[in-house]
């Protein structure tokens, strides 16, 4: 790639790319086709939104966020040539388990892919007494097996690193409480096994402006020469309600507890219709990130409004020199 800053990983040509539009500064920019995944593009999807890809054979493969018109919150897998154009499963996805208590779950939501050795990895927001981070995996996204939640209730945001950091797997989450959260700072913890977590570390709390009421981990961390590239919800607390918008922050790549710079503006925020207006408006929400190792290319996908499924993009380049030049 041109520039400094490397993405590490697989070259990605296939990606979605639309080059910055003339006249426009911003660190990250909205897809011309947004909203990439209408709210019913399921005939019984009360709103898709909040859902994560990952390159897949020659395509791509991705768990979408669907809540339907019982308004029951589920994760549903699908498939794209283009990461764009989605054919999802009607039916949410069917998790394969031995031990009956460990399927249990109320809900789904907010789900991430990340592809660890030969596995994809999902992580939701799962309904045990209570939301709590989930965990499963598949080869093929045809069938699915789930593993033990990985912490007590309650926590959101589970994201975990592509690798493993130290000889573990390693995992963002957002330890919270029973409902919606009006507090919580971002904590990483490592797992030899995928089952048993330990090594809790604290690795940044809100701070002020757009991310004073609470932040959690976005999409899977990019490993980049700078640090892991980490892009993060944060909310403001307004008098109409929260704000979520979208920031980013370069960790230590051995020590991603170690926060080297976070950004003091939003990267991104609720502006446009369709994240203004919906279920819940105000919100942007990024779940997952596709990058080209080659070029540098970032295309970040992220629920709007609790209602739709978007897509922006931006470049290592472009977003590396935005955080060391904003840093809190
Ligand atoms: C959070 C989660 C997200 C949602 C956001 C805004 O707590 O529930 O799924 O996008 O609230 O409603």
């Amino acid at each position: 790639m041109s520039g400094k800053v490397k993405l590490y990983g697989e070259p990605l040509s296939n990606m979605p790319w639309e080059d910055r539009p003339k006249g426009t500064n911003g660190p990250v920019w909205r897809s011309e086709r947004n909203p990439i995944i209408p709210r019913d593009l399921l005939p019984t999807s009360n709103s898709i939104f909040n859902s994560a890809v990952v390159p897949f054979k020659d395509g791509f493969a991705g768990v979408f966020r669907c809540d339907n018109t019982a308004r029951d919150m589920q994760i549903h897998s699908g498939k794209s040539k283009d990461a764009i154009h989605w054919e999802i499963e009607p039916e949410p996805i069917d998790f394969q388990y031995d031990d009956p208590e460990r399927g249990k779950s109320e809900y789904k939501y907010d789900p991430r892919v990340v592809k660890i050795e030969d596995r994809y990895y999902i992580s939701w927001c799962n309904g045990y007494h209570g939301p709590t981070i989930g965990l499963g995996y598949t080869g093929d996204f045809e069938t699915f097996h789930q593993l033990e939640n990985a912490f007590l209730p309650y926590n959101r945001n589970g994201v975990l690193f592509p690798r493993k950091i130290n000889g573990n797997y390693a995992m963002l989450s957002r330890p919270s409480d029973t409902g919606h959260t009006p507090f919580g700072d971002i904590f990483y913890s490592e797992s030899p096994d995928m089952t048993y977590w330990g090594k809790h570390r604290h690795v940044m709390s809100k701070s002020d402006g757009w991310q004073s009421t609470k932040i959690g981990a976005g999409p899977t961390p990019i490993e980049t020469s700078e640090g892991w590239l980490m892009i993060y919800h944060g909310v403001l607390t307004s008098c109409n309600g929260f704000v979520y918008s979208m920031g980013a922050a370069l960790l230590d790549i051995d020590e991603p507890w170690k926060v080297k710079y976070r950004t003091r503006p939003y990267i991104l925020n609720p502006r446009m219709d369709y994240e203004n207006v919906g279920d819940v408006p105000n919100v942007v929400f990024p779940c997952a990130a596709l990058h080209d190792s080659e070029t540098g290319r970032i295309a970040i996908y992220y629920g709007a409004a609790d209602t739709v499924t978007c897509l922006a993009f931006t470049t290592g380049e472009i977003l590396v020199d935005f955080i060391k030049k904003h840093s809190v």
